[in-house]
């Protein structure tokens, strides 16, 4: 259909391993110029059109391009009886942890007050804690928050993470369930989202959790903008509650201009950019999953849909 970033892809065909060797797979198309929809096997997605995967009498399959499958679950038409795939690296992991570890590091060493101080010519140092005084958070250890979560740490920052089910990260204090989540975000002095969009997570970074986090702690969002409640982060922002966020997903993206995110002296705003899929790992994986369904075999990034992720 489209790639991710919406430009239609020159129809073309792959190389596929299928039972007894290699054989070709052929791009039949870009919506909605796809030729017979009878002839779809496997529909490439990523944010698509609502509608656009209404009947297709042989689709085997919804490949997403992307880590993420809160958009295409959210569709009424996503067929209910065919598998939905995401990516599960495609080179998310290392650029998603370089953000969230730059991120850490501005908050820490107070480069906000420094860029303030510079607009006003102010020579003043700060009182800045070392990296092993700022203990960081990640919400969601899947491969991307694992991966957040041991690159800063191994810059020296105690790092403990939450997730739903226990787990255990080399170095890493693990908070599992509901019950632990309040545990968890009093240690927080950043806290790192990266957790999937769900029914469950929808707005989780509210007001509550905000309160239960230490005063002055910072919080960065590189997952879902819906995670969080936009409300009660302006007022957790204005009350000194939080010091300062980092955002780089939005319940509307592009952010609409009028946001006032955009104009917020402690809130640092990019475009949805702390990682892009990198081409060639996801053609890969998407290959690769194409072969092991038309091999009757389960794909690698199999959704949960009643997990929703
Ligand atoms: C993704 C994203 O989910 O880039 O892959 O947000």
């Amino acid at each position: 259909m489209k790639n991710r970033n919406g430009v239609p892809r020159a129809t073309k065909q792959s190389a596929v391993k299928v039972a007894g060797g290699t054989e070709r797979c052929w791009v039949n198309g870009v919506w909605p110029d796809y030729g017979p929809k009878e002839d779809i096997r496997y529909a490439l997605v990523w944010r698509q059109p609502r509608g656009s995967l209404a009947g297709l009498p042989n689709l085997q399959a919804v490949l997403v391009l992307g880590a993420g499958v809160d958009s295409v679950l959210s569709d009424p038409d996503l067929p209910i009886d065919v598998p939905v795939v995401r990516l599960i690296d495609a080179g998310l992991p290392g650029p998603m942890a370089e953000y969230a570890l730059y991120a850490v590091l501005h908050f820490q060493r107070r480069m906000s007050d420094y860029l303030e101080q510079q607009r006003r010519s102010v020579w003043r140092p700060r009182e800045e804690l070392l990296a092993r005084q700022w203990p960081v958070g990640v919400m969601g250890l899947g491969v991307i928050g694992a991966t957040v979560a041991r690159r800063v740490n191994a810059q020296g920052f105690p790092v403990c993470g939450w997730c739903r089910t226990r787990k255990t990260l080399d170095g890493i204090e693990v908070f599992a369930g509901t019950a632990s989540l309040d545990e968890f975000l009093t240690r927080a002095r950043v806290l790192v989202n990266v957790l999937p969009l769900t029914p469950e997570t929808f707005g989780m970074l509210n007001a509550r959790a905000f309160a239960a986090m230490p005063r002055g702690s910072y919080v960065l969002n590189i997952a879902r903008g819906g995670h969080i409640n936009e409300v009660d982060l302006l007022a957790a922002l204005d009350s000194g509650q939080l010091a300062g966020a980092m955002l780089d997903v939005f319940r509307e993206e592009p952010l609409p201009a009028d946001h006032p995110f955009w104009r917020h002296p402690n809130i640092i705003v990019t475009p949805h950019v702390a990682a892009p899929t990198l081409a060639s790992e996801a053609e890969s994986q998407v290959l690769e999953n194409i072969g092991r369904l038309e091999r009757g075999e389960v794909p690698l990034g199999i959704v949960d849909r009643a997990q929703g992720y």
